[in-house]
């Protein structure tokens, strides 16, 4: 999606034309003027636009991105976001202190959860009772109205390091962006995330390029912050996707993108790819699930691979994250697998497997 699809749905641009001329006036009698005019304004809701996500037209890089991911706006407007990838997000707005649901629940085979369930479009949000959207594709649109002034984050569900803020400033306050300017940030935001999954590319296909380590890079990714928030650059893609090795060989995938969850599927995908299967992969000594595979018609899945999040003070030291899955292939063949997550944006890749 561009984003000049977005258009925009500024009822109120005239009343802010006026209100930005007459603000860069000094006179005494144009704050007189300012204060009519505003007291004028009550009744009247602009909706802004923003986006949720960004992504290559191959979808194999992904902005996991408010766009902006900050905004300010005045009491009783409206933020309308529009779904731009095919990879789902949702507009969470979680009270102060709630704890952050599951996506899913019944470990992540059952429905979506929510805060609990989605609430209407249209809903409005004042830090007392949270609002979410279902999970959103491309093309989806949810809206969020703001009756009363305050700083509210905002986060994905499905994302542990994609969030934002939106300002609501009293009527009286001027607001420091108008729509053209998010238009153009958008813009920028999703150029410079795009270019930053570009870059990361190159670098885990360096790593990954097939040598006698058989190594597989299984994503990557980079988180970044502005003042509002944080974004992350993600390669939805395996590096290195069509190993050839001998039989006997073993392959390595590691994931190298924090907070980022992947998994290496062969086979048959089963109807939660969270836990591995079979049940009880073996483990290496230095902690990493290995297995064996004998047949192209086998179904192996390596479980979720990936950092869970970052180190939180107050919270429960994790164990050693499960970051990397190694297969040692037996007989040869053609072996093909997918991210049971992000098969439907094209993680797949492909094992030959030579006598
Ligand atoms: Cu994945």
């Amino acid at each position: 999606m561009k984003y000049s699809a977005l258009g925009k749905t500024r009822e109120g641009e005239n009343m802010r034309n006026i209100w930005n001329s007459l603000s860069k006036a000094a006179a005494p009698i144009a704050a007189a003027a300012i204060l009519a005019l505003a007291a004028a304004k009550p009744g009247h809701a602009d909706t802004w636009n923003a986006a949720v996500g960004a992504q290559s037209a191959d979808k194999g890089k992904q902005a996991l991105a408010f766009l902006s991911n900050e905004l300010w706006i005045h009491v009783g407007d409206g933020i309308r976001w529009t779904a731009a990838t095919d990879e789902l997000h949702t507009v969470t707005f979680l009270k102060t202190g709630q704890i952050r649901p599951p996506l899913f629940a019944a470990g992540n085979s059952g429905p979506f959860v929510g805060c609990p369930n989605a609430t209407p479009d249209g809903s409005s949000f004042d830090g007392s009772t949270c609002v979410t959207s279902a999970p959103l594709t491309i093309g989806q649109t949810y809206t969020v109205h703001f009756p009363t002034a305050g700083n509210y984050k905002l986060v994905c569900l499905v994302h542990l390091r994609m969030t934002g803020a939106v300002h609501v400033l009293p009527t009286l306050q001027q607001l420091p962006h108008d729509q053209d300017f998010y238009d153009r940030q958008a813009v920028q935001d999703k150029a410079e995330l795009l270019w930053g999954a570009f870059v990361l590319e190159g670098l885990g296909n360096a790593v990954a390029e097939p040598s006698s380590a058989h190594g597989v890079t299984a994503g990557i990714a980079d988180i970044t912050a502005t003042g509002g928030g944080s974004s992350t650059a993600s390669v939805m893609r395996f590096l290195g996707a069509t190993m050839v090795v001998r039989v006997g060989d073993t392959v390595e995938w590691t994931n190298r993108a924090p907070a980022i969850f992947h998994t290496i599927t062969f086979g048959t995908e089963p109807t939660n790819a969270f836990p591995p299967f079979p049940q009880g992969l073996p483990t290496d000594p230095d902690g990493v699930r290995h297995t064996v595979i004998s047949s192209p018609n086998q179904s192996v899945n390596s479980g979720v691979i990936g950092s869970p999040n970052q180190e939180t003070v107050g919270a429960p030291q994790l164990s050693l994250d499960f970051t990397r899955f190694r297969v040692t292939f037996t007989s040869p063949g053609t072996f093909n697998y997918i991210c049971a997550l992000h098969d439907q944006i094209g993680m797949k890749g492909t094992v030959i497997v030579h006598p």
